[in-house]
């Protein structure tokens, strides 16, 4: 397995308005060359938008760190923008579909997933009409995926966050229902701790079509810093023959730094991160 971790101005090493300014993008590189002294070999982002001139310097960045892209999330598109794939107003619907194909292309370009969670929505009363809007605008992604050799990885969601896709089980239910053949599952520890009965059972009953997987402790700490067995977990998911990334997404407490370094620290306690 790969390790991963998420830099936004959000979740993971947070960097306020990062990409909206000069002084974020120098703060980027700095933080890229942290997280490959401290062992990972990749970097989740968050983005809100796939315009062009942000993508190809963030492209340069990585590369030039020698990190990897390890997945693109898309939350930030519903959360900085309020667009979602679920919105009512065909208009808004479309403006969070086309960002999420021009992210999908940039995306497959460095071999990484497109991360669908919060960009679903959350919607409020009819929800069998936001389910079936979901169902067609997840039917469109995995097309405009498959056109451009990307992956979608679609993440179950704790109920707290949105009414849509809680369970590992309604992810799958839904991609073999539609046969998304370019979308697999995509599983947090945060969330399965709240809605799977059995996560390392999870783990295992969906081994196969678990395309991207997401850490954080139960408090959403940096593992080691609440009372999920994560080293338990991870050695499951590696038994299971997952050869895929593992990114870490957590709030960054107590520090952004003492958020990598605990990660790092962890992962090597376990025996998990090797190199
Ligand atoms: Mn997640």
């Amino acid at each position: 397995m790969r390790y991963a971790f998420v830099v936004s101005s959000g979740l993971g090493y947070q960097i306020p308005r990062l990409f909206q300014n000069e002084s974020s993008f120098l703060e980027f590189d700095k933080v890229l060359q942290f997280l490959r002294e401290q062992g990972f070999t990749g970097v989740e982002l968050n983005l809100d938008s796939d315009e062009q001139c942000a993508l190809s310097r963030i492209r340069e960045s990585i590369n030039e760190q020698g990190l990897q892209l390890a997945a693109v999330g898309t939350g930030l598109v519903y959360a900085q923008r309020g667009l979602s794939l679920t919105d009512l107003d065909p208009a808004k619907r479309g403006k969070a579909l086309a960002v999420v194909k021009g992210l999908l292309r940039f995306a497959s370009s460095e071999h990484a997933v497109v991360v669908i969670g919060l960009v679903r929505g959350i919607p409020s009363g009819d929800m069998d009409a936001a389910s079936k809007l979901l169902r067609e605008i997840l039917v469109e992604c995995d097309q405009a995926a498959r056109e451009c050799g990307g992956r979608i990885a679609l993440e179950a969601i704790n109920r707290y966050e949105t009414p849509l896709l809680n369970t590992a089980r309604d992810v799958i239910t839904l991609i073999q229902e539609e046969h998304l053949a370019a979308t697999g599952l995509l599983l947090d520890t945060f969330h399965m701790n709240i809605e799977e009965v059995s996560p390392n059972e999870t783990i295992r009953e969906f081994a196969s079509k678990i395309v991207h997987f997401h850490i954080a402790d139960s408090n959403r700490w940096p593992p080691g810093h609440g009372h999920l067995k994560l080293d338990d977990a991870l050695h499951v998911l590696e038994e299971s023959g997952y050869q895929g990334w593992v990114s870490t997404e957590v709030l960054p407490k107590p520090s952004n730094i003492e958020a990598v370094e605990a990660t790092a620290r962890f992962l090597r306690t376990h025996d998990l991160m090797r190199s």
